[in-house]
């Protein structure tokens, strides 16, 4: 399939199918027993609207102290293994052969956002991000490298995979809106949008 080319953001739209999307989700699900998903707040002391837990060797982590990667989940869990079904999906569009280290996942419900921000918590950039979005339709705002850089949007639907590799790696980014009770695919609406990275 050959994705749409957004300044460097390739967007694969509706690659996962709906029988496949049910099954991500259910393997996210089954590991929330042991990693449930908390309100991180930012370094400056703001909640975030969205709700987050990870997968993998590491999970995305933030408080006071800053952004990192973290080794266990606040509860001292670890954090659960990235699931087979989820793992397909970096394969067929990472263009290599490493296995992501995390799994964000993030969890947007109805007034859920996230600012412009760039993902550079890992230490090589040479190896891509990739992001599934599960659920309701999301408005997504790229820029460029320069937080002052121009931006502009796209929606990204239930099923579409964004790849963030090469140039566009440090572009900012981040979800204005999303728009409630689009799809059916959770029950009480809302979107899920998980994050694949190689960490170290
Ligand atoms: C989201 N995504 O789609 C937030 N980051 O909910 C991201 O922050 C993101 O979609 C890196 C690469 C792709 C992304
Ligand atoms: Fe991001």
């Amino acid at each position: 399939m050959k994705p749409l080319n957004l300044r460097g953001f390739l967007i694969y739209k509706s690659l996962i199918s709906a029988q496949d999307q049910a099954e991500i989700l259910d393997d996210i699900r089954a590991g929330l027993p042991q990693a449930p998903m908390f309100s991180p707040v930012t370094a400056w002391g703001k909640p975030m609207s969205v709700q987050m837990s990870s997968a993998g060797r590491y999970g995305w982590y933030s408080d006071r102290s800053g952004y990192r990667y973290e080794p266990k989940h606040p509860n001292g869990n670890d954090w659960p293994t990235i699931p087979q079904s989820v793992l397909r999906i970096w394969e067929s569009v990472s263009g290599t052969d490493r296995q992501p280290d995390c799994c964000l996942i993030n969890h947007y419900r109805e007034k859920a956002r996230m600012g412009l921000h760039q993902d550079n918590d890992e230490q090589d950039f040479t190896y891509p991000v990739v992001s599934i979005s599960l659920g309701d339709d999301a408005l997504f705002r790229i820029g460029g490298t320069d937080r002052k850089d121009k931006t502009e949007s796209v929606w990204l639907a239930s099923g579409d995979v964004v790849v963030m590799g090469g140039d566009a790696r440090l572009a900012y980014h981040g979800i204005d809106r999303i728009r409630f009770g689009t799809s059916t695919l959770l029950k009480n609406a809302g979107r899920i949008n998980l994050t694949l990275r190689v960490v170290d």
